[in-house]
């Protein structure tokens, strides 16, 4: 390119090529205007960020600037000048509390002249650090291109309308050359994760054809989502007290039941642009397409936290699922942390749903009602069948016994008569093909 374009920073660097993923150690300084920062400096520290200071105005955004632009100017002279021993020193990240149009954080990109991230960008950044798998980096990157697109747009149509000066004619040339090459690598991307979503479909197939059924874990980012996963299934996933450790779906099946298929999925969070976590509904269709749907809140959390993750999580899921009507459990996580348990189950009661379990995946408190629960959500009541012994000549009776092992979860057998959870359809099927040698109790 003969004129550099300039790279607003933080959009994954289109035009420098390679985005940054490791952002340990760097310094920020974030700008406010209303609401509570908490969550998005949780992000950052998340990331190794370290956010040295917060910057609030009162009153409504500017649509061009964010602050006014009084403001923003002394804002960016504090980060240039900060010397040695100055909290700002070294800073060289802003990130705003807003998700901005790609027209503010292009013009505060270039009042402050340092990287500048929404709260978007700032969970692409985070994203793209923990992306681990194929998919995962597939989606994440059209995120991430879809939010570049917005930025390049912008700069272009500035350019046209003589805003923003300097680039000339060669510069504009090049912001379309580099959209061209965002849209052919989206194109092909959208291809690839079209083959993922086909193949995970396929295996859902595979998996109900079988007579599996699926339950689906969701909830807000750090709900202990993985961890119920571990705890049930022996499977091993990413735990950890980070923010959006999970941004796939993970499917295993539930010790001494492997007939129920567990999803683990990637969590919500609020505010979060619909069309960035459209980029990741093919791996979220997966948990949430279930038969049973456990919706995770933290009763550690004080109770207003609780509610509003809560609320996010069941809009999500509602807004998300495909089917009429979703069947849903809440389940309080982390009971062992001491939080309010009574105080959590009267806003679930307030929120018109059923009253929560309570488990503990740490401690395992309330593990063994939760599977109980689970089986009766998705079997009804248990039933106990009776084989009976034959005359000689005819079938053993064991191996009936082994085919009503295969059909479903046995809980209790008693020579000739056990007791399981099992599907109505598949045991008619069975009691039909059996000769009268299986019966009801
Ligand atoms: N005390 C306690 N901590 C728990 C329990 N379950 C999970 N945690 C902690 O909560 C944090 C988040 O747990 P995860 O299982 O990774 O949560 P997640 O919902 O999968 O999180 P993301 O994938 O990041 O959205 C970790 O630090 C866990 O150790 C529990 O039963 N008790
Ligand atoms: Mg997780």
């Amino acid at each position: 390119m003969d004129e550099p374009i300039q790279v607003l920073a933080g959009t994954g660097g289109v035009a420098l090529g390679e985005a940054r993923t490791n952002h340990e150690g760097r310094k920020a300084i974030l700008l406010y205007r209303d609401g509570n920062p908490r969550e998005l400096v949780a992000l950052a520290e998340t990331m190794g960020i370290e956010v040295v200071d917060l910057q609030f105005q009162k009153g409504r955004d500017d649509p061009r600037t964010f602050f006014g632009k009084g403001r923003l100017q002394d804002t960016a002279d504090e980060i240039s000048s900060a010397v040695e021993g100055h909290p700002w020193h070294g800073v060289d990240l802003v990130i705003i509390h807003s998700n901005s149009t790609p027209r503010q954080l292009v013009n505060i990109h270039e009042a402050l002249q340092v990287e500048v991230w929404d709260r978007v960008r700032l969970l692409l950044s985070l994203f793209i650090s923990h992306a681990g798998s194929v998919e995962a980096r597939t989606q994440v990157r059209i995120a991430q291109l879809q939010a570049d697109r917005t930025v390049l747009r912008e700069l272009a149509n500035q350019q046209t309308t003589g805003e923003r000066a300097g680039f000339g004619a060669g510069g504009k040339q090049a912001i379309q050359g580099v959209l061209t090459t965002v849209s052919r690598e989206l194109t092909q991307l959208r291809k690839k994760q079209a083959k993922h979503a086909l193949a995970r479909k396929e295996r859902r197939r595979q998996r109900s054809k079988g007579g599996a059924r699926t339950v689906g874990l969701a909830g807000y980012t750090n709900a202990g989502k993985s961890s119920l996963f571990l705890a049930l299934s022996g499977k091993k996933v990413l735990v950890e007290d980070k923010l959006f450790s999970t941004l796939e779906t993970t499917v295993g099946r539930m010790e001494m039941s492997p007939r129920i298929l567990l999803a683990d999925t990637i969590g919500f969070i609020d505010e979060l642009p619909s069309d960035l976590l459209d980029a990741f509904h093919a791996t979220l269709d997966e948990s949430l397409n279930c038969d049973l749907l456990l919706l995770l809140a933290d009763s550690s959390d004080d109770v207003d936290e609780l509610q509003r993750k809560l609320s996010t999580s069941r809009r999500e899921v509602l807004d998300r699922s495909k089917e009429d009507s979703i069947r849903m459990k809440v389940v309080l996580t982390k009971s062992d942390a001491g939080g309010d348990i009574e105080a959590a189950q009267e806003v679930v009661r307030m929120m018109g749903m059923d009253d929560a379990m309570v488990i503990s995946s740490h401690s395992g408190e309330g593990l063994e009602d939760l599977r109980e629960s689970i089986m009766f959500s998705l079997y009804g009541p248990k039933t106990t069948l009776v084989v009976s012994t034959g005359n000689p000549g005819e079938r053993e009776a064991e191996s009936f016994v082994s085919q009503i092992y295969d059909l479903g979860i046995v809980t209790k057998k008693d020579g000739l008569e056990l007791t399981l959870w099992c599907g109505f359809g598949e045991l008619q099927r069975l009691i039909a093909k059996s000769d009268g040698r299986i019966s009801i109790k």
